[in-house]
């Protein structure tokens, strides 16, 4: 191991074999004592008093959690009123509230403040706020309330979190807030899809009083709110204290980006990753956090902290950018890392970004001085080959060619059992991806057939179960139509909502094998595309989904008459059979299409092995 580059503070060469346990060498980086006015002082612990801490935003940091006494008040009175079970991302909202990481927000947006955060960044008192925190209820429950109602807001289990005094109800225009708080309408950007199509269309704004935080089982220790991190910061003499924000694994060049800022601002460094809700096929939270944690080593010692924000993110962009420093700033931290395309959204399939690249940048720049948080901007820091070192994208000398590896190239290396290299990242952070991210030739898949009764869907399946079960490795369901008829969905008939619901059960079960690792052979008739479609969408972000149509003609079925239904059918013995007195929507996006009047089964399921090998969803280890 390279320890000069330790005693200087500096992180292992890339390359250089990772320290088992790196030696405990302090930064020189301590931080200066700041002078601060007398008004800024808050205990945020009053067992440990913090004399100089930064202010929470609008000067009060809100705990709006209520006594005991009071809280068990609420619970008795509630009885009487109208009850919301809050969504994903209204507990998360409802957290950051109820414990002082939305200060100055005593509770969720009134019409006033919300359209003032809407149109222009501030709340109705001229606070700076950009992003509209709003309870959003569909119209039944929102005609229940009015002015001076009570709704108790409960847990997805019916547990009661908190009271909200109600100041108005009201139906907002939500595309206009698209425009203003996204500056977008397109539904490629993931809070305004959000909001267009899964924000219920009535708001309610109002006051809270807490009655119990959201329950959290996992990673209880690291997930500290804004006072506990105020205290702890004053526990460990962190006067300044530079955050960083971010939804994905840490690399090499984000450890590298996040030491220099450090020292830059000469702070210590708290790593505030969010584990609320981020961008739709992020790697899941319980994976990044054993990333981070494994490389918190690889920074000097006392000087860096992980804590864990459960924040939704909107992916708003700049507008999210200022938010993210008001939030850290109410957890006590005085600097704020903003890199490239901070909590930006990506491109659009047009292939133009959505934001600027810096506009984030450009956006806390103009209210730095008002929050009183100092920005941290970066550049995008790429690697040189030639030094060994990553340095600012701005900063890489002309005629070299600097390298960088990018998120789909990364899934891509993961899924195919690719090299990663280690000036990329640390061997401990590919371990714990490649734990949560298999080569595909390990990871589950779905197998889905569709097409008439006697197209071969069922002879093929069992083929293909053979197969899988030579080759071994995964274990192997086959979820047959005729089998789960009789299993599964033995109350349903045949008629579309009947249909849909068979199907929906598949899908789900077959997702949960997918999901951990199994391989599951469906075999349905499965007549319309829109469930099939719901079927994929359901799989596909677990693990390989083959749609297989069964395209074998009706004459051909019905010549075979296997079971001797289709000779039923036409005879008006059975109703709405498929073909004959019931639709059949061949798929369009079928991976595999198989007509069994030309193939044997051997054939066919050969077929459907080699287009699985080709995804790399079988083959040598
Ligand atoms: S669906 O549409 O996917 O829910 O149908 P599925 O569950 O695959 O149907 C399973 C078997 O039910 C028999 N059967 C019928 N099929 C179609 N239409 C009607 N009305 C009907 N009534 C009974 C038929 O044998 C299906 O099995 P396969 O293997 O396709 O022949």
């Amino acid at each position: 191991m390279d320890g000069s580059r330790w005693k200087a503070g500096l992180p292992p060469r890339a390359g250089a074999a990772a320290p088992a346990r790196p030696p405990a060498v302090r930064l020189t980086f301590q931080a200066p004592r700041r002078s601060v006015a007398a008004s800024n002082l808050l205990h945020a612990n009053p067992s440990r008093p913090c004399l100089d801490m930064i202010d929470p935003h609008g000067g009060t940091l809100r705990n709006l959690i209520v006594s005991s006494g009071r809280a068990a008040e609420l619970r008795e009175e509630s009885r009487h009123w109208p009850s919301w079970d809050l969504t994903e991302r209204q507990l998360c909202d409802l957290e950051l509230l109820l414990n002082g990481g939305f200060s100055p927000l005593a509770g969720f947006l009134n019409r006033r403040d919300y359209e003032s955060v809407c149109s222009g960044m501030r709340l109705a008192d001229g606070t700076l706020w950009p992003i509209p925190v709003v309870l959003d209820l569909p119209e039944p429950v929102a005609q229940k309330l009015g002015p001076g109602a009570s709704l108790a807001l409960r847990d997805p289990e019916g547990v009661m979190l908190a009271a909200l005094r109600v100041e108005d109800v009201w139906q907002p225009d939500r595309a206009l807030e698209a425009q203003q708080v996204y500056g977008s309408a397109n539904r490629e950007h993931p809070g305004v899809a959000h909001l267009l199509d899964r924000t219920h269309p009535w708001y309610a704004g109002g006051t809270l009083e807490g009655i119990q935080l959201p329950a959290h089982y996992d990673f209880r220790e690291l997930r500290l709110g804004p006072a506990e991190l105020r205290a702890e910061f004053a526990r460990l003499g962190w006067r300044r204290v530079v955050a960083f924000q971010t939804r994905n694994p840490m690399h090499r060049a984000h450890q590298e980006l996040t030491l220099r800022a450090a020292k830059e601002v000469e702070a210590n460094l708290l790593i505030h990753p969010v584990v609320g809700m981020t961008k739709p096929g992020d790697v899941d939270h319980y994976t990044r956090v054993r990333c981070y944690h494994a490389l918190l080593p690889y920074y000097p010692a006392h000087t860096a902290k992980l804590s864990l924000l459960p924040l939704a993110m909107r992916m708003g962009g700049p507008r999210e950018g200022v938010w993210h420093a008001i939030i850290r700033k109410n957890h006590g931290c005085t600097h704020f890392i903003v890199g490239r395309d901070h909590a930006g959204p990506g491109k659009a399939s047009d292939g133009k970004w959505f934001y600027g690249p810096y506009a984030a940048q450009e956006l806390l720049e103009q209210h730095e001085a008002e929050l009183g948080v100092q920005m941290v901007p970066f550049k995008m820091m790429v690697y040189l080959s030639d030094r060994d070192a990553y340095v600012p994208e701005d900063q890489v000398p002309a005629g070299i060619q600097p390298l960088s590896i990018s998120g789909t190239e990364l899934r891509d290396r993961l899924a195919h059992g690719r090299d990663i290299p280690t000036w990329f990242t640390f061997p401990e952070v590919v371990r714990e991806l490649r734990r949560t991210h298999p080569p595909r030739h390990r990871q589950g898949f779905t197998v889905f057939f569709t097409g008439l009764s006697g197209s071969g869907k069922s002879t093929i399946a069992n083929v293909l179960l053979v197969k899988f079960l030579e080759m071994g490795g995964r274990p192997v369901t086959l979820l047959d139509g005729d089998l789960v008829r009789k299993h599964l969905s033995s109350e349903l008939g045949f008629s579309k909502e009947h249909r849909d619901i068979n199907i929906r059960r598949i899908g789900y079960v077959a997702s949960e094998i997918t999901k951990n690792g199994g391989i599951a052979i469906c075999a349905p008739i499965a007549p319309y595309d829109s469930v099939r479609r719901e079927v994929r969408r359901m799989i596909e972000p677990l693990g390989g989904f083959v749609l297989v149509h069964m395209a074998t003609p009706l004459e051909v079925c019905e010549s075979r008459d296997r079971k001797g239904l289709y000779a039923k059918a036409r005879a008006g013995l059975i109703k709405e059979f498929t073909g004959i007195s019931d639709p059949y929507e061949a798929p369009e996006n079928a991976e595999v299409t198989i007509d069994t009047t030309e193939l044997t089964p051997e054939e066919a399921a050969q077929e459907i092995i080699l287009h699985l090998e080709r995804g790399g969803y079988v083959g040598a280890d």
